[in-house]
């Protein structure tokens, strides 16, 4: 460990003049002509030579000090810009500055040349993100393995108040600076064919696998840059491709489409991040990209194995294998695949391999988002994983009939199988039954992983079934994103809080302090102009930085009822207007959020919020009590002005529906104060703070189910609730579409005649009362910045350096090892 990570090593003179020589070599610019997009482009290329010198040192030395590794399998990093984040971690944010304005430019301006690189959809993404941060922050040997999509999630614009989606061509024509392709690392992956009998040399019967198609998988490595010390991990991601570009002779004889056509079908499977991340998609890609990207990265671990000198039984001592979410399951076939056909182990050996290698991370209880394949496709596309996937459950199954003998019913529950007209593949139950351990994302839901989802697999496999409450990275999600914060921080509990969230808890003495108060209250105040800001140069939109300024952000899902938000601004926008004793502190809602393509009724959601926005934002009658601001495109990066600028947190999810939530975190630690169900982590946040520092409200878990099992009528609610009627009745006028009437009307329809199946209507009431509270004790300031103050101080538990820690003591067992 250093001290302060590399800044010792920082050569100004050397540093400006690597810049300029990737000014003009790479970038063919002279310092004159070159825009700033080319200068940020030569200043990523500069400093991403000094990571990938500590990449390879780094691989080196775990590789010969043959040290315990995870590798984190994930479809999904969310790892928003990494030119800003990487500077603080290396320390060098400050000489950086310095450097590039001796030549002329602002830092913080070329920071805003980058692009994000959005490889993810939402939570599970990004988690993945904070997650390898993590690991390298605390120097956990790691590697992250993803794919390379050539577009990232699409592009949200509106049209009309519509979600309008256009790809992300996130590398731009010049390419990603801080990525550097390995070559040496490429891999062959097998696709289709058939399987095939034969004897070995010893007259064994064996079977192995003849393909029908070849891909070639590409390696790209990004630098995952530990903080304050000099490890480097990658984040190898594997771009697809044809090993054969085209077709010479056809291309010859004029058939120009025909000579690419294989260069073309490969090149689709790491076209696009699939926009969807809680849904089966049914779609052959899908399964292929996820195949790709295992067989690309089991084949890429064996090789750092066999060639670190290790015996290929001795695979599950020194690699760990975490699977983030069913995506990659296929791993677990793969192994037994390589296992038996290749390295010619028997079924027991290599059983106890591979389930001793992988472990598997549930995020979502939603049973349309756990994934199953069709056996017919898997058959088809990979007939040995099928041979295998068949063995594994005619296994699993006799260990069921010995546990419950004659028990069919828990048999057709349990089996990795699915019986039916067409027979599936259940993705979540191959991996209960092939790792080691499998963990929820907070305490709730990891209970109800257990209770409700897989109850007989806690009997079969007592002690597997465990939890890992999620974390959030404190470098990129307050130093970096909230300077003004930092600062404060630094000042009263020394500068080493950003590994050590621990000291934050220093702050707690801090909460009563007047002078302190006022501080803490002047950075929010100018992170709310840094918003305020953004939002009128992009979106024309006066908004006062006095309002109270609610944010909700996250992807768009009934679950977690973006509705029940609209429905609330509905409520005020018709109490402000029809009700003369109704006062309220000016407030502005903002949202972030992008519906699934296909999500129709998310669509209307969007598009509802957008024009109830247009309306409330021009109406003078309201007196500018009331604005409304969905931001377009929401990504990281605007995250990173969001969170610093939020009063008021929404965490509104049906209680039980939340695995987790992220973002919830981020809220608190930038001191917003939530107003949340008890779901997901929400429930540990209320531990950690108090009960008097959250609006907790709604149904809990146990209450939805009894009302759902009751029989749930969202027409009592309409009929009881006369604000409710209100709100919901406004969805049918024109108000909000001038001469347009009903144009909105599909989400009260859903609500009403549609059954609501997230209860927005039962837990609207108890939502509008603990807003009118929120209001109420907004206007005593000096209370609010204590509750403030609390949040931040109180959220120690939620870095994920701790969660990594929990992955590391109790399911990895790995130890750090120091560069
Ligand atoms: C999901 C869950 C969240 C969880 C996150 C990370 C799938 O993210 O729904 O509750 O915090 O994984 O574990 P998201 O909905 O944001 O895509």
């Amino acid at each position: 460990m250093t001290t302060n990570g590399q800044t010792q090593q920082f050569d100004k003179t050397a540093f400006k003049a690597a810049v300029e020589k990737h000014l003009t070599t790479t970038y063919a610019n002279t310092p004159t002509t070159a825009t700033s997009r080319s200068w940020y482009l030569a200043m990523g290329r500069a400093l991403a030579e000094i990571t990938t010198g500590n990449l390879l040192e780094t691989e080196q030395q775990l590789a010969e000090e043959k040290v315990r590794s995870v590798n984190y399998l994930s479809l999904e990093f969310l790892i928003g810009r990494l030119t800003g984040n990487n500077l603080i971690s290396m320390g060098l944010y400050e000489d950086v500055a310095d450097a590039m304005k001796e030549m002329g430019h602002s830092l913080t301006d070329l920071l805003e040349e980058e692009r994000d690189p959005a490889l993810g959809n939402g939570g599970l993404g990004r988690l993945a993100a904070c997650f390898m941060d993590s690991l390298a922050a605390q120097e956990y040997p790691a590697v992250g393995y993803g794919l390379h999509y050539e577009y990232g999630l699409f592009r949200q614009s509106f049209v009309d108040g519509r979600q309008v989606e256009a790809p992300d061509a996130w590398r731009g024509l010049e390419g990603y600076p801080w990525e550097v392709v390995r070559p040496e690392l490429n891999q062959t992956v097998n696709l289709y064919g058939h399987v095939e009998a034969y004897k070995d040399e010893n007259g064994n019967a064996c079977r192995r696998w003849v393909p029908g198609m070849t891909v070639e998988g590409v390696a790209w490595d990004l630098p995952i840059v530990g903080y304050d010390n000099k490890s480097v991990y990658p984040l190898r991601l594997w771009e697809c491709r044809s090993p054969a570009p085209f077709s010479l002779s056809r291309f010859n004889d004029g058939d120009y489409v025909g000579a690419q056509y294989s260069a073309l079908e490969a090149g689709n499977v790491t076209k696009v991040l699939y926009p969807n991340d809680n849904h089966d998609q049914g779609k052959a890609l899908r399964l292929m990209q996820q195949y790709f990207h295992c067989a690309c990265s089991i084949a890429d671990i064996l090789r750092r194995h066999i060639g670190a000198g290790n015996k290929i039984e001795d695979l599950a001592k020194l690699e760990t294998i975490q699977l983030n979410d069913t995506h990659p399951t296929i791993a677990i076939p793969e192994l037994m695949r390589i296992l038996l056909d290749e390295y010619k182990l028997g079924w027991d050996a290599a059983w106890t391999i591979s389930s001793k290698t992988f472990a598997y991370t549930n995020h979502t209880l939603l049973p349309e988002a756990l994934e199953t394949w069709s056996e017919a496709l898997i058959a088809q596309m990979l007939p040995r994983h099928m041979e295998i996937i068949f063995e594994i459950n005619h296994r699993f199954m006799k260990l069921v009939e010995q546990t419950w003998p004659g028990n069919n019913e828990v048999k057709r529950k349990l089996s990795i199988i699915e019986e039916g007209s067409q027979r599936m593949v259940r993705m979540a139950n191959l991996c209960v039954v092939g790792t080691y351990a499998v963990n929820g994302v907070a305490a709730l839901h990891s209970e109800l992983v257990k209770r409700d989802l897989f109850p007989e697999f806690d009997e079969l496999f007592p002690g597997r079934l465990t939890n890992v409450t999620n974390g959030v990275t404190p470098r990129r999600w307050i130093k970096y994103c909230n300077p003004g914060l930092s600062a404060l921080i630094s000042e009263k509990v020394g500068n080493d809080w950003p590994n050590k969230l621990e000291k934050i808890t220093g702050l707690e003495k801090f909460a009563e302090d007047k002078a302190f108060q006022k501080r803490y209250m002047a950075v929010k105040k100018e992170n709310k102009q840094r918003l305020a800001d953004w939002v009128k140069e992009n979106m024309d939109i006066e908004i006062d930085t006095n309002a109270i300024f609610d944010i909700q952000i996250k992807r768009l899902h009934e679950y977690k009822r973006q509705h029940l938000n609209l429905l609330h601004i509905l409520s005020l926008y018709h109490r402000l207007l029809n009700d003369p004793s109704f006062d309220m502190q000016p407030r502005v809602f903002f949202f972030g959020s992008k519906a699934a393509p296909g999500y129709a009724l998310a669509k209307d959601i969007i598009f509802a919020i957008n024009k109830v926005a247009e309306k409330v934002n021009s109406d003078s009658r309201l007196g500018g009590k009331l604005k409304v601001v969905f931001i377009p495109d929401y990504r990281v990066s605007l995250a990173e002005i969001l969170f610093p600028a939020a009063d008021v947190s929404e965490q509104i999810s049906t209680a039980g529906k939340e695995a987790s939530g992220t973002g919830n975190m981020k809220f608190a630690l930038n001191g917003a104060l939530t107003i949340g169900t008890m779901d997901g982590a929400n429930v540990e946040m209320r531990e950690e703070v108090g009960d008097e520092n959250i609006f907790i409200f709604g149904l809990l878990v146990d209450e939805v189910q009894k009302l759902k099992e009751e029989g749930y009528d969202p027409y009592r609610y309409y009929h009881a609730d006369s604000l409710l009627r209100a709100a919901l009745d406004l969805l049918e006028t024109d108000e909000f579409t001038p001469g347009k009437p009903g144009q909105l009307a599909t989400i009260r329809h859903n609500l009403l005649d549609g059954g609501d199946p997230y209860l927005v209507l039962a837990d609207f009431a108890d939502y509008v009362k603990t807003h009118e509270k929120i209001d109420v004790e907004y206007r005593n300031q000096e209370n609010w910045a204590r509750k403030a103050i609390l949040n931040t101080a109180l959220m120690s538990k939620f870095s994920s350096d701790r969660s990594i820690r929990d992955y590391a003591n109790n399911i990895w067992k790995l130890k750090p090892v120091n560069r």
